[in-house]
């Protein structure tokens, strides 16, 4: 296995959640009628895909991305969820916004360590001041979907040449 050492490839993501509110229809369905919000986390190529209304693109990362584990809070049951294959993400209700730890493992060949982000979940809306604040449900569901996301480009220095050639593919 031979390095080339000197080169660099990098791919952009983004990575974050999008929330809504549950209406009191599906509040009542739920297991946990205390859960107020529905959110998606998500690992995202940022290449715009321009078929798509999602936020970011609806590339396939698998042929570099093997695994993401979306750590949640402890008040989740089995709190470490993997995604094995695209999309990398995972849809799950709740009540409160907390920090969930997203490791990416990459595909063996690539010789890589697993990446650890970070992303605060956000459920309630941005203020034009910036101060938190927490609106009744019925306001904030006028709101519309709440949005957070962050850019990032996952870097790969001296690759070896197989895993080099495996991401010029793509
Ligand atoms: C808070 N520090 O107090 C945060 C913790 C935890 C949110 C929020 C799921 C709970 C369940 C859930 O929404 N946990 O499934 O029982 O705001």
């Amino acid at each position: 296995r031979v390095r080339e050492r000197g080169t660099t490839v990098f791919r952009p993501i983004i990575y974050g959640n999008t929330a809504v509110v549950l209406t009191p229809k599906e509040r009542e369905l739920l297991a946990s009628p205390d859960h107020t919000h529905r959110w998606t986390v998500a690992v995202r190529s940022a290449a715009s895909a321009p078929d798509s209304d999602q936020v970011g693109g609806a590339d396939d990362l698998s042929y570099f991305i093997k695994r993401v584990t979306f750590k949640l809070h402890d008040t989740y049951p089995n709190p470490s969820r993997n995604i094995d294959k695209a999309p990398f993400e995972l849809t799950e209700t709740g009540w409160g916004e907390f920090e969930i730890q997203i490791r990416i493992t990459f595909v063996p060949e690539s010789g890589e360590k697993a990446i650890t982000l970070y992303h605060h979940l956000k459920l309630h809306p941005w203020t034009a001041s910036g101060e938190p604040e927490i609106p009744p449900l019925d306001v904030a569901m006028k709101l519309g979907p709440v949005h957070s996301w962050q850019y990032d480009e996952v870097v790969f220095n001296d690759p070896y040449h197989n895993f080099l050639n495996l991401m010029n593919e793509h």
